[in-house]
């Protein structure tokens, strides 16, 4: 904690402990301590606005001066937007929108050519697709750790998954396979990033097929976990080195990648193993019953390093593009393993050594902590307890556990602190539970408002937590806001996690969607790029073919329509006037000829559609037809200086 200068430590213990004692003030360095202005001042300053202590000491540990940075940054998904927020921590304050699945016109993104490259790699079914769910970041890993690299990101509703290059905060790479019919365990990463998860949720006949679930739901609906392969050199993902397991179609939910002692393994929770379809207007109950009618459901177990090794070795098989390592395959050759767990699981969380698997019960009051050691041993001995009706082996529960953990109502997720604790979140009672790893024993609990979701510790799902931070990300606001009519924010919940009694520090709606996960890196982790290289193109990371230096603007007609050269510098573009003929397919080759921090350009063109974004050094491609004569305004929209609005001209479309 950095104190503002002038003012010594024991003054402010002092005035937030409540003493306000007159006199009674330490003097520091040579600096003189507040007078009793400056507590009166506070204490009127309370009074006003009607804050007690404990609310002035969750400011002093939020608050962030003018030009301080964050300690930490949160990357939370941004739920139905589509998009990442980035968020800095304890300040809670917004730095960034990152546009993934979704248009996002601040940033050009879905505009230029490059970018909408980029969305096009999401089409599914031959279909755009502009909106996504999303719900799990993921940052990559080099040994467990967080780099400061990359960013993944799943969409659950049209499985996809988002690479972001945190050299500069922006979308790359978008995958996705017709393999599958959605998602909900991505984005996860195995601990040195060879591969990103991407679990199924819903199942489906594999690569988009039809296939009544009446009559074929066991035989034909499938899941599955994908294993993308990431090619770090090049910083995308590479699907031709990518491939998956077949999963039965038990409705897998979240997953997580084995870490130290069990690195290689990858863990699934699944929460029908009843086999449930709907069908509440065809004399079938609804999934909300059905599936949660048995007892156990399975975790799934993955040794993702031995089906690397036998797809390598040419034992899977294609299926819609993707190589796919049949149930028969897994199981006979020890790739694919269950478990069972209580009653419809949630969350599957690593702990930070590796060696346990913890499973929040959902509909069962328990955490469940496996061992993989044991599980390690049991498989090694070939001691199952039966096979599933798909021929994988199942494990004993008893002797795949080390203990279950009496949580209370709604266990979902769990993170991690440097304590040895675990923090795990109660939907139902609408708190964050405070355990012991060692002893199963819960020790403190914190009210969240309402109904917690996920939670985020700071780096709290590596193989060094830092503690100190957590983040409640709570479903229902409810009382927590002024009132914006029937649809309200999320709540995010910034804790206290530095003593032992946990408490709450901040609340920060959350208004663009749903978010589910988030990630909480350091800051001192991220080294992002302060400019693009002159005439770089962001996507490509290389000197665009099509680069515009200073003084080279001009007007080409070529066969595939008119080029027009042009750069961008405060306070205008050259060319300012852009001529064309009606029916002309226009292509604008726009460079921010700027190195100076922060001096981005915007270009706009009336009716056409078109906005972009340009950072100093950056190259843009804008591909329209002229279908339409007549006159365009064109300019700048970003306010980059005095003469921001004099940054401008016109398109003219001649008639035919
Ligand atoms: S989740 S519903 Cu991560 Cu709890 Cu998606
Ligand atoms: Cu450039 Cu405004």
């Amino acid at each position: 904690m950095h104190w503002p200068t002038g003012l010594s430590r024991s003054w402010i213990s002092l005035a937030i402990g409540g003493a306000f004692a007159v006199g009674a003030l330490a003097c520091s360095g040579g600096k003189s301590a507040p007078r009793g202005g400056a507590q009166s001042a506070l204490l009127e300053a309370m009074k006003a606005r009607k804050l007690s202590e404990a609310d002035v000491q969750a400011a002093l540990k939020t608050y962030t001066p003018t030009g301080r940075m964050d300690e930490y940054l949160t990357f939370a998904s941004g739920g139905h937007s589509g998009q990442v927020i980035v968020i800095g921590v304890p300040s809670m304050r917004i730095l960034k929108y990152i546009g993934v699945f979704t248009p996002e016109p601040w940033q050009g993104y879905g505009f230029d050519e490059q970018t909408k490259g980029v969305l096009a790699g999401g089409r599914r079914a031959g279909h755009d697709i502009t909106w996504a769910d999303t719900h799990h970041p993921a940052l990559s890993e080099t040994a467990g750790d967080y780099d400061g690299q990359y960013l993944f990101i799943g969409d659950k509703a049209n499985p996809r998954l988002a690479v972001i290059d945190l050299a500069d905060f922006t979308t790359k790479q978008i995958v996705t396979t017709e393999l599958i019919g959605s998602d909900h365990g991505a984005a996860f990463v195995t601990p040195n990033t060879d591969y990103i998860v991407e679990t199924t949720q819903y199942p489906v006949p594999f690569g988009g097929g039809y296939a009544d679930p009446a009559k074929e739901y066991k035989e034909k609906y499938r899941g599955a976990a994908v294993f993308w392969k990431f090619d770090r050199k090049k910083g995308r993902i590479d699907p031709a080195a990518s491939f998956a397991v077949e999963f039965p179609p038990y409705t897998q939910d979240l997953a997580d990648a084995g870490k130290l002692v069990s690195d290689g393994y990858a863990f699934f929770n699944s929460i029908n193993t009843e086999l449930a379809w709907g069908g509440n207007q065809e004399g079938q109950p609804s999934m909300e019953s059905s599936y949660s009618k048995s007892d156990m459901d399975y975790l799934h177990i993955v040794n993702w390093k031995k089906a690397e090794e036998l797809v390598a070795a040419g034992k899977a098989e294609t299926i819609a593009g993707m190589k796919v390592l049949r149930l028969e395959v897994s199981a006979a050759e020890g790739v694919l393993t269950f478990v069972p767990e209580p009653k419809s699981p949630h969350g599957v969380d690593v702990s930070p050594d590796g060696e346990d698997i913890v499973v929040g019960g959902k509909l069962d009051t328990h955490g469940t902590v496996y061992s993989i050691a044991k599980i390690k041993a049991l498989i090694a001995a070939g001691k199952f307890e039966s096979k599933d009706p798909y021929g994988v082996p199942v494990l004993p529960f008893k002797e795949a556990i080390r203990g279950q953990v009496e949580l209370g109502l709604g266990p979902l997720h769990t993170q991690f602190d440097n304590q040895g604790n675990a923090y795990t979140s109660l939907f139902l009672e609408t708190v964050v539970a405070k355990w012991s790893l060692k002893d199963l024993k819960v020790l403190d609990k914190l009210p969240t408002h309402y109904n917690i979701g996920h939670l985020v510790a700071a780096e709290g799902d590596t193989v060094s937590p830092d503690g100190g931070y957590l983040i409640a990300m709570n479903k229902w606001a409810l009382d927590r806001f002024n009132k914006v009519g029937p649809l309200l924010p999320q709540n995010f919940q910034l804790v206290d996690l530095s003593k032992p009694k946990m408490s709450l520090l901040y609340d920060m709606p959350i208004p663009l969607g749903e978010p589910h996960y988030a990630q909480m890196i350091k800051a001192d982790k991220l080294k992002p790029v302060d400019v693009y290289k002159p005439g770089e193109d962001p996507i490509t990371g290389e000197k665009s073919p099509e680069m515009v230096e200073a003084n080279k603007e001009r007007v080409e007609r070529k066969a595939d329509g008119v080029h027009v050269y042009m750069t961008a510098v405060r306070s205008h573009f050259t060319p300012d006037i852009i001529r064309v003929k009606e029916g002309d397919t226009v292509k604008l080759h726009i460079d921010n000829i700027e190195q100076a921090y922060d001096a981005t350009h915007g270009f706009a063109i009336n009716s056409y559609n078109i906005n972009i974004s340009i950072e100093p050094g950056e190259h843009s491609d804008v591909t329209f037809v002229a279908d339409k004569a007549g006159v365009f305004p064109m300019y700048c929209t970003e306010f980059c200086s005095a003469l921001h609005l004099e940054m401008a001209g016109y398109l003219l479309v001649e008639p035919k």
